[in-house]
């Protein structure tokens, strides 16, 4: 049976009948982060001519000179799920502290971390930019009681993620989903107003001959990573004999939706500037949420050392490495910091 051509609203309900005892929380939740990515899809398209393009003058938490249109998307994301009664809390990459639900509403039994619009020094060139997100449960004794949840609550392992998708706004807008059931991929209809599910089970090919790294930063790297990037530029005259092309768009919602539909490895890898701060993305909203995908997808997520869902989080706004894409490549690599 062909599941082409179903709306995203069919596709959630149908995802939560397979569970009799499902409240239909997550389905509520998941209509809700619909809604603001057709918002936000919205203004990225039309920035330009209401005036969002450009910076603010502002920095967020990273000390990054914030976008408007990072501010404006983080309040969109906020202004969505606040009152719909489906989370306990929030955590944006543009606000330092967790994000508490006014007291006028209900409180639900979810966490969600989320970068409202990821790569956005892409906006002003006009090239793909997105929206991450990844649903926790909220630790029990904090939905029954009445206390504020904490940043203790949002310290659980990406294993434990329920749900984790992106939304790329690019040629077309598309929203990629995980339930640990499979990836899939919805394209936005904007005549009708509904993602409509257009990729099926995104499965990621096991060997590639595409990689996508930031090269200028060359000089930086570890050992291993040298030694992986120089072999794949050698091409058929090196090791690997055979030759490879290199991609590198600078957002990672469109390299990691590149590596979904025809495989690649993708790597913001540890590098002697960011030692400090442990890498360049951020654990608890870029890299787990991609990781989960990627791993539904059958592809492998490491920092080099250790799986990226199996680390224990310590802070929202943690930064790792990241290797992430096809099975056999991430391998390897994964292999070289084991030999190095
Ligand atoms: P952002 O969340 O502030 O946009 O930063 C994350 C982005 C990723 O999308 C992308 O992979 C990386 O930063 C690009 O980094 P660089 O500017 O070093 O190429
Ligand atoms: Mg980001």
């Amino acid at each position: 049976m062909s599941d082409i051509g179903k709306s995203i609203t069919q596709f959630i309900i149908e995802q939560q009948r397979i569970h009799p005892d499902s409240t239909g929380d997550l389905s509520g939740l998941l209509n809700d982060i619909v809604s603001a990515c057709k918002k936000i899809s919205h203004l990225v398209n039309r920035s330009g001519i209401i005036g969002l393009g450009g910076a603010s003058d502002s920095e967020n938490v990273q000390g990054e000179v914030q976008k408007k249109l990072d501010i404006i998307t983080n309040d969109v994301m906020v202004e969505h799920l606040n009152w719909t009664g489906h989370l306990a809390a929030m955590a944006s990459e543009e606000i330092e502290e967790i994000i508490q639900i006014p007291d006028q509403f209900p409180k639900g039994k979810y966490l969600i971390a989320f970068d409202p619009l990821d790569g956005s020094s892409n906006i002003d060139v006009n090239l793909s930019v997105g929206t991450i997100f990844s649903i926790l449960r909220c630790p029990e004794t904090e939905v029954d009681g009445v206390t504020e949840p904490t940043i203790d609550d949002f310290m659980q392992k990406g294993t434990e993620q329920v749900c984790a998708g992106f939304c790329v706004y690019g040629p077309s807008t598309m929203l990629v989903l995980t339930m640990g059931n499979g990836v899939y991929g919805f394209s936005l209809d904007r005549d009708v107003g509904e993602f409509i599910l257009t990729h099926p089970r995104m499965t990621i090919p096991e060997d590639t001959a595409e990689f996508a790294i930031n090269m200028s930063n060359q000089r930086f790297w570890e050992p291993p990573v040298q030694r992986y990037i120089s072999e794949c530029i050698k091409g058929v005259d090196g090791s690997r004999e055979k030759n490879f092309n290199m991609r590198w768009v600078a957002s990672m919602v469109a390299e990691v939706y590149r590596v979904l539909t025809r495989g690649g490895i993708f790597m913001y890898p540890l590098d002697i500037k960011s030692t400090t701060e442990g890498g360049k993305l951020r654990l608890m909203y870029e890299a787990n949420p991609m990781s989960f995908i990627v791993e539904q997808a059958g592809g492998v997520s490491s920092t080099g050392r250790q799986r990226i869902m199996d680390i224990q989080p310590e802070n929202v706004h943690q930064r790792v490495p990241v290797i992430l894409g096809s099975k056999n490549e991430v391998a390897r690599v994964v292999s070289y910091h084991e030999t190095n």
